[in-house]
């Protein structure tokens, strides 16, 4: 059946036997489908009738689903024509792993990061009102995605305004792990409550409370009193912001979620429908660990082991037992983590010492500030953050953590090209709006062995806020190749030429870098290469020697606008000489850069050992350095 499936229409069609038969072809589509090329699983196998009865009930022709993360969408993206294109699914060119506008029609709004999707319908569902127009807008949210204030900020701008809006939380228990917080034990309760309305007089008479509730659901009410008033009961923090609270219903009974969609739709002010969904539902090694298959590489379907050679150890990995070494002699270290304590590596500090690790739900914002506290009463708090995701703090950066000169240590992960989760997941800012923090400095590790360095550096130095920035790479790069001890505001020089051309590499690049460097040494060039470990304070040292070449290269991962490239111009631009050498500045251009293998967007960047050889050469030959 789903082979016939090529656009919402073909679904109208089909009757309650037939959906069920195609949730399960879904199913098997999908778990073969990720097996093959990796990507998230077990929040789809979760929504497979969810998304079925969304595309049943609503039109996507005019109305509008937003899916919060985004990463929940594939079964919506199998059913709006893009089936074909799963083999190519988070690969370069191929098919998005979060809702795209660019990709289809049918994708209301870019996601990717959590907790945004009310505001976005809330703002098309005013939008919709003022041009008085006529559509459904729905939002889809995780139960892991309501722990993100923001949402909050959205719900209560909802119930305040009373436009038409509907809100799903699809609560399966998770976020990548459990979800944490009160109110994800406000939410287990309800979920887990026996629904009665005996207390209750009459559903008619709390909905003619509920500002916005007009004749069409009256009259429903009359057909179908039983199902709705046990499914009105409880949910009173969200009625009390003005929602109307229906569940929780049962987020794997199509032919339910139907008949409650149908009825939602005519509903009028903002509705809260709370769906329970079992996380990896079908699969049952994703529904035993979810949290393995939340995102997983590619895998084999029997055992649901990842691929040989998919699983290497990585920075985070690194990270996590130089944190929990450092610990040992530290007791005023903590650490801390936004609902990522797997992807961060930090699952063994959270082992050895449950009492100093802390994961505050998807709150980055929050986690921020929370640290600003932490640190003003003398522990050494580490938040552990992915950089794409850290842009969600920046003014608590600047207002509580560097204004007071707070020592917060930031392990900033996935810097640089993330890869396959695309646009919304690179870390290609974090250079540009951290160096310009004043009090904060911002350390780059080449590799692992930097990486412990620098770490132990920085939670001992007291003098204020840091934050080491490294990438999902290989930490064992140039294993070989030892380095001086770190120092905060030196780079290091791991090559001597003549004064032709010099390289100047942040963190990791300087490994690309030194391969192509030795190379152009070995034909005889004299190329001068810096192994750059602090983005801030910028070795001035370096800059004045910089500064005595003809033509000095940059490289770094991250975007080259506010980023170390522009920032050495600046610096040698301030020591105002008549000649200063002219300036190639390798990095990512002014533009988002959209999914693919890590390897491959950096080649077609120009930033591997290739590239930078080539550009450097050029150079070479522009100004002379035989
Ligand atoms: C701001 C932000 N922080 C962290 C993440 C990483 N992340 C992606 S999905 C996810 C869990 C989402 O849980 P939930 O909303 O309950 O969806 P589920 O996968 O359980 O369906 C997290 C933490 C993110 N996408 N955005």
């Amino acid at each position: 059946m789903l082979e016939r499936i090529n656009g919402p229409e073909d679904l109208k069609g089909l009757n309650i036997t037939q959906l069920q038969a195609l949730a399960g072809e879904i199913r098997d589509f999908l778990v073969r489908s990720i097996s093959e090329t990796g990507g998230h699983l077990a929040s789809n196998l979760g929504v497979v009738e969810l998304t079925i009865a969304l595309l049943q009930i609503f039109d996507l022709t005019k109305d509008k689903i937003i899916w919060d993360v985004g990463h929940q969408s594939y079964i919506h993206k199998l059913l709006t024509g893009r089936r074909d294109a799963f083999p190519t699914l988070r690969q370069q060119g191929g098919l998005s792993g979060f809702p795209k506008n660019a990709e289809s029609v049918y994708d209301a709004f870019d996601t990717g990061h959590a907790s945004t999707a009310v505001s976005a319908a809330l703002g098309i569902a005013a939008a919709r009102d003022i041009n008085n127009e006529g559509f459904s807008v729905i939002a889809v949210v995780g139960d892991g995605s309501m722990t993100g204030g923001l949402a909050y900020e959205a719900l209560n701008n909802a119930g305040q305004l009373g436009s038409n809006l509907i809100v799903i939380l699809n609560d399966n228990g998770m976020s990548i792990s459990k979800s944490v917080g009160a109110l994800s034990g406000y939410l287990s309760n309800l979920r887990t409550k026996p629904v009665y309305l005996k207390a209750k007089k009459g559903v008619k008479g709390i909905l003619s409370k509920v500002p916005g509730i007009g004749r069409p659901i009256s009259g429903f009410l009359d057909n179908s009193k039983k199902w709705l008033k046990k499914m009105l009961v409880g949910g009173g923090l969200f009625q009390n912001l003005g929602f109307n609270y229906i569940g929780p219903l049962d987020g794997h009974d199509l032919p339910g979620l139907i008949r409650v969609l149908g009825r939602v739709r005519e509903m009028e002010g903002p509705i809260l429908l709370h769906v329970r969904t079992i996380k990896g539902k079908g699969y049952a090694l994703a529904e035993t660990a979810p949290d393995n298959f939340h995102g997983v590489s590619a895998f084999n379907i029997n055992t649901g082991l990842v691929e040989p050679g998919n699983h290497k150890r990585g920075f985070s990995d690194v990270f996590g037992e130089a944190l929990t070494n450092l610990a040992e002699a530290n007791e005023k270290l903590v650490a801390v983590t936004a609902a990522m304590p797997h992807g961060i590596g930090l699952m063994p500090f959270s082992k050895a010492f449950p009492k100093r690790f802390f994961d505050v739900g998807i709150a980055e914002s929050h986690a921020v500030t929370f640290c600003a506290g932490l640190a003003k009463q003398g522990l050494v708090p580490v938040f552990a953050v992915y950089s794409t995701f850290l842009q969600r703090g920046y003014d608590q950066l600047i207002h509580d953590v560097c204004l007071q000169n707070l020592h917060v240590v930031l392990a900033i992960d996935r810097a640089g090209v993330v890869g396959q989760d695309g646009e919304t997941h690179q870390g290609l800012f974090d250079i540009s709006y951290l160096t310009h923090m004043p009090n904060m400095r911002v350390l780059c590790p080449r590799n692992g062995r930097e990486l412990e360095e620098m770490l132990k550096l920085a939670v001992t130095d007291t003098s204020g806020p840091i934050a080491i920035r490294y990438p999902k790479d290989d930490p064992d790069a140039l294993g070989g190749l030892t380095h001086s001890p770190v120092e905060i505001g030196k780079a290091e020089r791991l090559l001597t030429g003549a004064t032709g051309v010099a390289v100047a590499a942040l963190g990791v690049m300087a490994n690309p870098a030194y391969e192509a460097c030795t190379r152009l040494n070995s034909e005889g060039y004299g190329v001068t290469l810096y192994s750059v470990r602090s983005a801030k304070p910028i070795d001035r040292d370096m800059i004045k020697a910089l500064s005595r070449s003809k033509s000095v290269v940059t490289v770094e991962d991250n975007a080259i606008r506010g980023g170390f490239g522009e920032r050495v111009i600046f610096e040698m631009g301030l020591l105002g000489m008549n000649n200063p050498p002219s300036v190639r500045a390798m990095g990512f251009p002014d533009a988002f850069i959209p999914h693919g293998r890590r390897g491959e967007i950096m080649t077609e960047h120009g930033l591997d050992a290739e590239g930078i050889y080539r550009a450097v050469r050029t150079e070479i030959e522009r100004h002379g350095n035989k």
